[in-house]
């Protein structure tokens, strides 16, 4: 059937339809393996647009750590946790204040605190202690990850990210949070403190 139409345009003279039509009348050509190859080429195409676009954002975007960058410029990367671990926020967010001494004995006082899901604290952390002590907030991933950096910083004295603040003796700091729906705990990772049990738990609920 094909043959029989290609063969009549050929004959009006439509030479540019006629050729076209001609290579589809190769039994191994169908139009779908066309169809087929185009799809492909586009895809292909697509991808290595992706690709080249998320590599353009990757350099400048390696170096924001998953909460912010530091300081109070925390709003735009705040939204991006919301519903897992949550993020930093504003100090006049805060709807609710805790308050939280650090101590020399290895322990937070107190060790365990509660949040709603959504919720935005401000937590007020004092070093009680003679040693440097920090409050480090995060789950699971986000300890172990501040751990790693804190192990590359002989003099155990890191600069303040959205979840850490340090202390020296008898300062006080504040950290405000927004949480999502998962729990946390805060922890001292100053050398030998979080294994000498220096961490408390946040349950969200
Ligand atoms: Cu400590």
């Amino acid at each position: 059937m094909a043959d029989g139409r290609a063969g009549g345009t050929g004959g009006t003279g439509n030479t540019g339809d006629a050729s076209t039509l001609g290579s589809d009348r190769g039994p191994k050509t169908p139009i779908w393996v066309k169809v087929f190859g185009i799809t492909a080429l586009v895809l292909v195409l697509l991808m290595v647009i992706i690709m080249v676009s998320r590599g353009g954002n990757h350099g400048p975007g390696q170096h924001v750590p998953a909460g912010g960058t530091g300081g109070d410029t925390s709003a735009p990367s705040t939204h991006e946790n919301i519903g897992g671990v949550g993020g930093p926020a504003d100090a006049s967010e805060g709807s609710r204040t805790v308050e939280v001494t650090a101590l020399d004995t290895m322990s937070f006082q107190p060790s365990r605190i509660t949040a709603s899901a959504g919720e935005t604290v401000t937590f007020v952390v004092t070093n009680a202690g003679r040693a440097v002590h920090e409050f480090t907030l995060g789950d699971a991933a986000m300890q172990q990850e501040h751990a790693a950096q804190m192990a590359h910083m002989p003099d155990g004295v890191a600069h303040d990210r959205p979840n850490t603040i340090t202390l020296r003796p008898g300062e006080t700091k504040q950290l405000t949070w927004r949480f999502g729906t998962g729990s946390l705990e805060y922890a001292c990772h100053e050398p030998g403190h979080y294994e000498a049990g220096m961490r408390g738990e946040i349950t969200v609920s």
